[in-house]
């Protein structure tokens, strides 16, 4: 039984030789090496090279290396088989700390504290609004949404959240489907997004969504933190909306085109703040852990944990 180790856009070396480490009985290959169509049984994939996939007789499953499927998905030849994505509590804590770290820069203004020190400016800013008094909205209330609502009502923001079915979370405020998404962005001043990347969600980050946040906050505008896909933003209504003050900061981790292009406006725009899609990165260690224990328990006749539905898209 052999695992095929399928990726692209990362360093595939650190995967093999964590799956030869966790799976010692196993036969481990690498896309691109020799091996018999027939001898694979499980696949490991990052952005696998569309329709690569479709000549596995004996495939069993699909197990993603990353949290987000849309990779998967958007194979037109993706065999049908289950496809088992990652839930991992490293994963997880990253991305919580980057939603925490990147609403208190809004909250204390560091990003201006920066450009005074390039400058040599000192100017003692005194209006200093209280975690409390910022609404932070999650889109998207899932494994990583849900524990970030947590952790930024630890810190004292007045946090929602909306997501596609109703949910309960204590001491957050809940709204959930398309009816109830205009009255939450209406109490939000700070917009954060962790969606997942689907048919329903491409594009949802549009100007139309910013012209609804709320316009009273004490950031004096609305700001948004996009850590789920590059395809839920347009990229151009950003910049327009930053520049006639429809928003008034964009955090941004992914991007429409990774690597974000050096042509793109968005590097050198002073609302925009970018990082590298590393919000939460998938830590070779933990994640091929997951997946060999994954393995390990189907062979023991378990079921698959985390599985997809290839129609929803999540
Ligand atoms: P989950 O599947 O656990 O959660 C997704 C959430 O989004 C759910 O609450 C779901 O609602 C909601 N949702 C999905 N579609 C809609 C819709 N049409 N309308 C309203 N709500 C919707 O995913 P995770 O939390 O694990 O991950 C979220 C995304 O984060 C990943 O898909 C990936 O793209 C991104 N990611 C980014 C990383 C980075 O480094 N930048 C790292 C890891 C992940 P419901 O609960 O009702 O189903
Ligand atoms: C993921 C990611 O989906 O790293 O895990 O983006």
């Amino acid at each position: 039984m052999t695992l095929l180790v399928a990726i692209n856009g990362w360093d595939v070396s650190p995967w093999m030789d964590r799956f030869r480490r966790f799976l010692p009985e196993k036969r481990i290959v690498a896309a691109g090496e020799d091996f018999d169509p027939a001898e694979i049984h499980y696949v490991a994939s990052w952005k696998h090279t569309p329709r690569s996939l479709a000549s596995l007789p004996n495939l069993r499953a699909i197990l993603s290396l990353g949290a987000g499927v849309d990779h998967l998905i958007g194979d037109p030849e993706l065999p049908s088989v289950p496809i088992v994505r990652v839930v991992d509590q490293n994963l997880t804590e990253r991305m919580s700390e980057y939603v925490v770290m990147h609403c208190l820069i809004h909250l204390r203004r560091q990003k201006q504290y920066d450009a005074q020190q390039r400058e040599g400016r000192w100017y003692d800013e005194r209006d200093q609004p209280a975690a409390r008094e910022l609404r932070v909205g999650m889109l998207g209330l899932g494994i990583l949404g849900g524990d970030a609502v947590r952790k930024l009502k630890v810190m004292g923001f007045d946090v929602a959240g909306w997501s596609r079915s109703p949910k309960a979370i204590e001491g957050i405020r809940t709204y959930a489907g398309e009816g109830e998404l205009d009255a939450f962005l209406g109490r939000t001043d700070i917009l954060v997004c962790l969606l997942p990347l689907t048919p329903a969600t491409r594009g949802i980050l549009n100007r139309r969504l910013f012209a609804k946040l709320a316009r009273d906050g004490r950031l004096g505008g609305p700001a948004i933190i996009n850590a789920g896909r590059g395809g839920l933003q347009v990229e151009e209504d950003i910049i327009a909306c930053l520049d006639d003050g429809t928003l008034k900061a964009a955090t941004l981790d992914v991007f429409a085109t990774e690597p974000l292009p050096a042509s793109s406006p968005l590097w050198t725009h002073p609302g925009v703040t970018i990082t590298p899609h590393n919000a939460a990165a998938s830590d070779p260690d933990a994640i091929a852990a997951s997946v060999a224990a994954q393995i390990r328990r189907h062979e023991a006749g378990e079921p698959w944990r985390n599985i997809v539905d290839p129609v929803v898209g999540y």
